[in-house]
């Protein structure tokens, strides 16, 4: 089912389902490579939600910063590369939402465990808004927080399971958005957390 969640943002319920197996053991090689870890905000917060990277570059953010990096910070090697499932999964899941031809050259993988949560924010480090992002929940369901241009806009709520897949263009990239305190319990795939992939375009 394809459902529209705000102009240009494109929700695909269930549509990573029949690749989760393949999509849990392409995460367990990158983060064998490049682990989990809490990261800095430049304000000093050290973010409940912990994150890596596959891809030709990986957000990050310490006390300097948000930025991109093609280092893992933590090894100081290269980010592993996208794992060709991903890569397979976010273009089809771009071009089922009506945007063709995206190639995302980074994949931000977070990992949130019951009490955790991600605030209000703007995707905003990304050279080309008009690419647009693809989002994978896989494991325990959230509650996604979606609201408008401006940081005050209403939020709207939409529950996300295991497996669905948004699809973030147009008007709504640059939407404010966030990730609700996620509610504990036990999902048979992935146990204990929530695992999100964020795949975008970073560079030109
Ligand atoms: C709406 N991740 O990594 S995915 C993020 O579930 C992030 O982990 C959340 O926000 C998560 O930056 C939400 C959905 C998402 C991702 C990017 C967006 C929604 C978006 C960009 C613009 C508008
Ligand atoms: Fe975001």
């Amino acid at each position: 089912p394809r459902a529209a969640m705000a102009p240009g943002a494109v929700l695909l319920r269930g549509f990573a389902l029949p690749r989760e197996t393949a999509l849990r053991a392409a995460i367990d090689t990158v983060t064998a490579e490049a682990p989990f870890r809490h990261m800095t905000t430049p304000g000093g917060f050290t973010m409940s939600v912990a994150m890596t990277t596959c891809g030709e570059v990986g957000w990050v953010t310490d006390r300097k910063g948000y930025r991109y990096s093609p280092v893992d910070p933590l090894s100081g090697k290269p980010w592993p590369a996208m794992p060709a499932p991903f890569r397979a999964l976010a273009t089809e899941a771009a071009a089922a939402a009506g945007y063709p031809g995206f190639h995302p050259d980074s994949c931000l993988i977070n990992r949130y465990t019951p009490g955790t949560r991600l605030s209000l924010h703007q995707d905003q480090d990304e050279k080309d808004f008009s690419q647009p992002i693809v989002s994978v929940s896989l494991g325990l369901p959230a509650t996604f927080q979606f609201g408008g241009p401006r940081r005050t806009d209403p939020t709207v709520k939409f529950p996300l399971s295991h497996g669905d897949v948004a699809v973030w263009g147009g008007p709504s990239r640059l939407f404010f958005h966030g990730v609700a305190t996620l509610k504990d319990g036990a999902h048979p795939l992935l146990g204990r957390k929530r695992i999100n992939l964020t795949f975008r375009r970073a560079l030109e």
